[in-house]
């Protein structure tokens, strides 16, 4: 069996960790694996949006694997963290909307996947934390500079620097997570919500995510900047055209991604 599963549901691209004795802890080999079904699925254009998740009903995540981070020596740990860091970059820079369906532990660098995702949906289930701290480390995969982009500084401080768990409700409560679902609705509800991204026009979609993600990069003034030629740039697409006369002629559009 391999240790990352790929199949195609509704459209969406669907990336499961698939280390369960583990806790999905991930190693070198599910970084390139991980990344060779995002390549794959980037290519697909049958497939509009990506889920991530883990096997089993425990982990999601559980963190960069310790055991191979603690045969490490300090120039193999920086290579380490680069390939970490690539990951959660290439995700975050992916241009299809990607999901983390969230159904256990989401752990060091675990949570830090989950951050650099686009959406998150977490079963109730589901546990956060950056518990580096507590192996007297720190988040290598940019924990310390997305979670308080996303919860703010004061939250982010707390879950860093106290390495202590927290639930789904919690991680609802201070936005960590969009949504928090049964267990047995985590996959329905990813699905839904990559149904109706895969339904939007692709290019649209992959430019919303480019000026978000510039924008949170730029200053405000330099944002709307590259909004507009975004917006401008969309006005060259058969989806604009295909978008606004479908909404005239009160039908549903048919996009191409062109
Ligand atoms: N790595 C490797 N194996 C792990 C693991 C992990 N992160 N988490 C769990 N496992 C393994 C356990 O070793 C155990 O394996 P066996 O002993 O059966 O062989 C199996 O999964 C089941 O785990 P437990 O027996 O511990 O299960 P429990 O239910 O008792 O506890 C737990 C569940 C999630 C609370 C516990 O497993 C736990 O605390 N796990 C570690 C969580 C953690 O600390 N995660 C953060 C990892 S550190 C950097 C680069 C990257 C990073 C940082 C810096 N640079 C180089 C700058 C990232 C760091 C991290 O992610």
């Amino acid at each position: 069996m391999s240790i990352v599963n790929q199949e195609i549901i509704d459209g969406c691209g669907v990336i499961t960790i698939n280390r369960e004795d583990a806790l999905n802890a991930i190693n070198t080999d599910v970084i390139y694996a991980m990344k060779k079904e995002l390549r794959l699925l980037h290519k697909n254009n049958r497939v509009g949006s990506i889920i991530i998740t883990g096997t089993g009903e425990k982990a999601f995540i559980a963190g960069a694997d310790i055991k191979e981070m603690e045969a490490l020596n300090s120039t193999e740990a920086m290579e380490f963290a680069k390939r970490g860091q690539d990951i959660t970059r290439f995700i975050e820079e992916y241009s299809k909307p990607v999901i983390a369906a969230i159904n256990g532990f989401a752990l060091g660098g675990g949570c830090e996947i989950a951050l650099a995702c686009h959406i998150r949906i977490a079963s109730t289930k589901a546990m956060f934390g950056q518990p580096e701290v507590k192996l007297g480390i720190i988040p290598g995969w940019g924990g310390t500079q997305r979670l308080p982009r996303l919860v703010g500084k004061g939250y982010a401080i707390e879950i860093i620097t106290t390495g202590a768990l927290i639930n789904a409700q919690k991680a609802h409560r201070i936005g960590l997570v969009n949504y928090v679902v049964e267990p047995n609705q985590l996959m329905e509800k990813a699905i839904e919500i990559g149904k109706q991204i895969n339904s939007a026009g692709p290019v649209a979609v992959k430019y919303s995510l480019d000026a978000i993600r510039r924008g949170s990069e730029l200053s405000q003034v330099d944002g709307l900047h590259n909004e507009a030629q975004l917006f401008g740039l969309t006005f060259n697409t058969q989806d604009k055209s295909e978008g606004l006369k479908a909404f005239i002629e009160k039908r549903e559009p048919k996009f191409t991604g062109n």
